[in-house]
């Protein structure tokens, strides 16, 4: 059997799974999970699946993959040919990208969060979601400054990795959550970058390309 992905149509973890897979050309079969209102991830027969609750899982034979970040590294390692998505032959761009898939983590907490309050009447301090949210957004916003200085499009370099794959979904999705990009000029010439990557597929959310207004005119 193929790869297969525990999957919501909403879920901004779950969209790195599929974004990536698109990119790479994989197929894969989804198992739709009922996440709102239905709260399948928490009942026993998904927890059986990932104790953790939590989506995406990636199940490819043997192998049960329940962390976003760790199914992004695995089929970076198993399917990129290229070494492009996740260069581990090289320790510095190994060790920024797993930085950038820490903070990844710091974007779902955050941005995530306070989209899950306002999208799905989730309840929880929706005000230190946005600060914690808005805290990360100009961490980022200082690094693309930074890259952009170097001529570098993508977090690591002049080419997209994992970390990028991994950080795109809640910063994009961001607005659902009140909480706006108009402070951050580099984090959204970031995103159409992403954007323009061929293979890239959308969400409810994060439009294609041609949706958006083109801010560096191309
Ligand atoms: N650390 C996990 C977190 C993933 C995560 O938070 N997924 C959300 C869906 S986007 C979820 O399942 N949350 C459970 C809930 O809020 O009930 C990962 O990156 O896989």
């Amino acid at each position: 059997m193929g790869l297969q992905l525990y999957d919501y149509v909403l879920s901004g973890s779950a969209y790195k799974a599929r974004l990536f897979m698109a990119l790479l050309g994989l197929d894969y079969q989804s198992v739709s999970i009922d996440f709102h209102p239905g709260g399948e991830h928490k009942k026993s027969d998904f927890l059986q699946i990932n104790p953790a609750g939590t989506l995406p899982v990636l199940v490819d034979g043997d192998l049960t993959l329940c962390d976003t970040q760790a199914i992004l590294a695995y089929l970076a390692h198993k399917f990129d040919t290229t070494n492009q998505w996740y260069p581990t032959n090289d320790p510095v761009a190994t060790g920024r990208i797993l930085q950038w898939l820490a903070f990844a983590g710091r974007l779902t907490d955050t941005a995530g969060a306070a989209r899950l309050h306002d999208m799905l009447g989730r309840s929880l301090d929706i005000d230190a979601a946005r600060k914690g949210a808005h805290k990360a957004l100009r961490e980022l916003e200082a690094h693309l400054t930074e890259q952009g200085f170097r001529g570098h499009a993508f977090l690591i370099g002049s080419k997209p990795t994992i970390a990028d794959i991994a950080c795109f979904p809640y910063t994009a999705l961001a607005p659902d959550g009140g909480i706006e990009h108009d402070d951050y000029p580099a984090i959204r010439k970031w995103l159409i970058a992403i954007r323009r990557l061929p293979g890239f597929i959308e969400m409810p959310g994060i439009h294609r390309l041609h949706d958006m207004r083109d801010e560096d005119g191309g």
